[in-house]
């Protein structure tokens, strides 16, 4: 099913009138963009329907955290105010590996296992080059066609033309909403490159590491910030010829995460091996995630995850608007290419300039925010 011409139906319109508008007043003319464009949302009532496990609500609530549209912008926050209570009790695991590594394949097989098991399960990406390639880490379909089609399963790619802050807002987001709706399990897809992986790991409760059997440079190819992110690692693909050469990667790679882990008290990750196409090994490598978890559990630290996790998403966020602010201020654009040429020639000290600018942001900065 496609949940993006699902969303496009307005479903949820608001009991009440208007507001500010009386009976008997003049009808506005049809061509009043404000009138024609769309109903308006009833966050409480989207919220319900949510609750209820609705795809089409659901997916409506999704199309409107990824809207960078500022009315939108204050729905989203008023929904997820409302399904706050009911967020935050998903097992969320970060899938991370190199493309080809066989991570859609794998969230494909063993979704499937855990809906045998009754689980509800949420798969989301975060993929920011998915803007560029025009597809999406998620767009090979195919590779999830039997989970997709599963009503205990959500499947939502990747936004396309955003950057990574807002992929990784809007997945954030948007897993509360799965929460919400009940999905147990929450997958989240990343691509092994860049920053991506840092952002998830900022959203999840155990990262897991796709990686692929190949004796000798195991570990390249693999960042080492990736390998010290990983929670449990698994060495993929590991069928007919591959299967042996699998297991030798994953008892090197074993060693190899001896010599990274720079605390020897700490738990390092245990390695595994698994192979989507014939399923041996799914199941360890589903146990090792829980068990990840238990011990969390047990030492007070999932807890103290999410809520580091959180102050760091608050920071994140406050960043992010005074960048957004500082680059759209009026009064620094203002004065901004004359500062540059100031001090390229060395007229002026990058310092003095830098006063000058936050001098001026400061001046319209409340207005920039307050919307
Ligand atoms: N032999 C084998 N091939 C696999 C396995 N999992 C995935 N593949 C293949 O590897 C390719 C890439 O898989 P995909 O799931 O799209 O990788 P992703 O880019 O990491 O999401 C596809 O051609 C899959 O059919 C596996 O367990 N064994
Ligand atoms: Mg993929």
């Amino acid at each position: 099913m496609d949940e993006m011409t699902e969303a496009k139906e307005p479903l949820y319109l608001r009991s009440d009138p208007t507001p500010g508008r009386q009976y008997g007043d003049a009808v506005p003319p049809r061509r009043d963009p404000a009138v024609v464009k769309r109903p308006h949302l009833d966050p409480e009532l989207l919220a319900q329907r949510i609750r209820a496990g609705e795809r089409t609500a659901i997916a409506r609530a999704i199309t409107l955290v990824e809207s960078s549209k500022p009315a939108h912008h204050d729905l989203a926050a008023d929904l997820l105010r409302i399904l706050r209570p009911d967020t935050g009790k998903a097992i969320r695991v970060g899938i991370t590996g190199v493309p080809g590594a066989g991570k859609s394949t794998f969230i494909d097989s063993l979704g499937r296992r855990l809906i045998d098991q009754g689980h509800r399960i949420a798969v989301l990406a975060v993929d920011p080059t998915s803007a560029k390639t025009g597809g999406s880490i998620l767009g090979d379909r195919t590779r999830m066609g039997e989970l997709a089609q599963s009503d205990q399963a959500f499947i939502r790619p990747s936004p396309a033309g955003s950057h990574l802050g807002g992929v990784a807002r809007t997945t954030r987001e948007s897993m509360l909403v799965l929460e919400a709706a009940g999905y147990d399990v929450v997958l989240v897809e990343t691509v092994g490159v860049g920053q991506s992986e840092v952002a998830v790991a900022g959203m999840v409760d155990t990262f897991l590491l796709i990686t692929l059997a190949r004796a000798g440079d195991q570990l390249q190819g693999i960042k080492r910030g990736i390998l010290e992110m990983a929670d449990v690692i698994t060495v993929n693909k590991a069928d007919g010829d591959h299967e042996s050469e699998a297991r030798v990667t994953a008892r090197e790679l074993s060693i190899a995460m001896k010599l990274i882990t720079s605390d020897p008290k700490a738990t390092r990750p245990p390695v595994l091996t698994s192979s989507s196409l014939t399923g041996k090994g799914l199941d360890e490598v589903w146990q090792a995630i829980l068990d990840h978890r238990a011990r969390l559990e047990a030492a007070g630290q999932l807890q103290a995850r999410r809520a580091k996790q959180q102050r760091e998403w608050l920071w994140a966020l406050v960043h992010g608007e005074l960048e957004d602010a500082l680059r759209v201020s009026p009064a620094v654009n203002a004065i901004r290419a004359q500062l540059e040429a100031e001090v390229e020639s060395g007229e002026l000290s990058a310092l003095e300039a830098s006063d000058a600018i936050l001098a001026a942001f400061v001046r319209d900065a409340e207005d920039l925010l307050r919307h």
